[in-house]
């Protein structure tokens, strides 16, 4: 691709993205489409992994063409989106007049650990069995271990790919839990078995399978000889073992600066079996397992010699895979506080978001 192509797509992808705005007429499918065309794999946040086709004299441009299209395409996605609120707002109104206080509430089912707690704690189990130590990392980080020790310099363009909430201090809400790869190298050094699960935050457009605050868990295996057949094998027993049966995944290249080569590890989507629906964002597949080689400037950052180490690191999206695992289609559910997402981690399977006719079961577990 050249300046000249990337300037007609974007023209191409403005003009198409404002008569679509105006034809959706609810907040949700208008989420959608701003994650359908801002979102990193969108069509226009999407241009942005073409950056590497470019010469690198050119990139800063690339990077400024995109950024504007972005911020031109938000303020006509933010302006509908004040129509729809508005719309919604006055509809809303109209209904509690109808409210009848008298009448008696929803009966509530009792508790139970929260879905994505059930499932980390199911992971930990498993990778303790396999040697590996849980570690925790802080979720206000710093910009260097957030980014820079995982091979991310300031100017580069990949960090874009997070959209980061940057605190006043100077800190940021950790993106990912990726820091604790470099915070484990440091505190324990070659040869490494370990897994950090924890919360992230990103400033995203939030949808049926995006939110601004999720659960990943990181992996990180550092020893002699250590390839990607390892990670794969790793990846498959993880997602068979959790989700109790034989899973069918894709393996796809992936970039993060932080491996090399990386990939990305994508499920069948459980909520439609593949058959395409929101949660899947009518693909069939769910991102679930995004992982590489680590780079030899992540184990020298982290005080390890790559040429006697090597080793994988993966990203699990816990939340997402709690959701592929219960059967819970939108991921909103998961932080809304509504108690039905709380009815029954069960041991096996089986959709538990219950509507309000089906009757429920409260499990709880405690932590093992
Ligand atoms: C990362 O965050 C990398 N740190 C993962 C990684 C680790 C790669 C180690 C290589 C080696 P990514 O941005 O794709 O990558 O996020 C990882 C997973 O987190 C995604 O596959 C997805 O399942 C989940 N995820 C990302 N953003 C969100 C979101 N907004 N809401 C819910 N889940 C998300």
């Amino acid at each position: 691709m050249d300046l000249e192509l990337l300037n007609t797509k974007i023209a191409g992808i403005e003009r198409e993205t404002a008569e679509a705005t105006q034809k959706v007429t609810s907040i949700d499918a208008l989420r959608s489409l701003d994650s359908a065309v801002l979102g990193k794999t969108g069509s226009l946040g999407g241009l942005i992994a073409n950056i590497k086709e470019f010469p690198a004299d050119q990139r800063g441009q690339v990077g400024k063409l995109v950024n504007e299209a972005k911020g031109r395409i938000k303020s006509v996605l933010d302006a509908r989106m004040a129509e729809l609120q508005q719309a919604a707002a006055s509809a809303s109104d109209e209904e509690s007049k109808w409210f009848d206080p008298t009448l008696p509430g929803n009966v509530r089912p009792m508790g139970s650990v929260h879905p994505v707690t059930a499932v980390q704690w199911e992971i930990e189990r498993l990778f303790e069995r396999l040697g590996f130590t849980v570690e925790d990392g802080p979720e206000m980080e710093s910009e260097y271990n957030n980014f820079e020790a995982l091979n991310i310099p300031a100017s580069h363009p990949a960090r874009d790919m997070q959209d980061t909430f940057w605190l006043a201090n100077g800190m940021v809400l950790r993106t990912h839990t990726s820091p604790v790869q470099h915070r484990s190298m440091k505190k324990f050094g070659a040869p490494l078995r370990v897994i950090a699960p924890g919360r992230c935050f990103r400033y995203e457009t939030i949808d049926a399978s995006h939110e601004n605050t999720f659960h990943q868990v990181e992996g990180l295996m550092i020893d002699r000889d250590i390839g990607l057949p390892h990670l794969i094998a790793m990846a498959k027993m993880l997602l068979t073992e959790v989700m109790q049966r034989e899973v069918t995944v894709r393996v796809r290249p992936g970039y993060f600066p932080f491996v090399e080569p990386g990939i990305e590890i994508d499920m069948n989507c459980a909520i439609c079996g593949g058959k395409k629906c929101p949660t899947c964002k009518y693909s069939g597949w769910v991102e679930i397992l995004p992982a590489g080689m680590v780079h030899p400037n992540v184990l020298r950052a982290g005080g390890i010699d790559p040429d006697e180490w090597s080793g994988f690191a993966f990203g699990l999206g816990l939340t997402r895979l709690a959701m592929m695992k219960y059967g819970i289609g939108d991921i909103r559910i998961l932080n809304s506080g509504d108690l039905r997402a709380l009815v029954a981690p069960q041991r096996m399977g089986g959709p538990i978001i219950v509507d309000k006719t089906t009757k429920s079961r409260a499990v709880s577990e405690p932590r093992p």
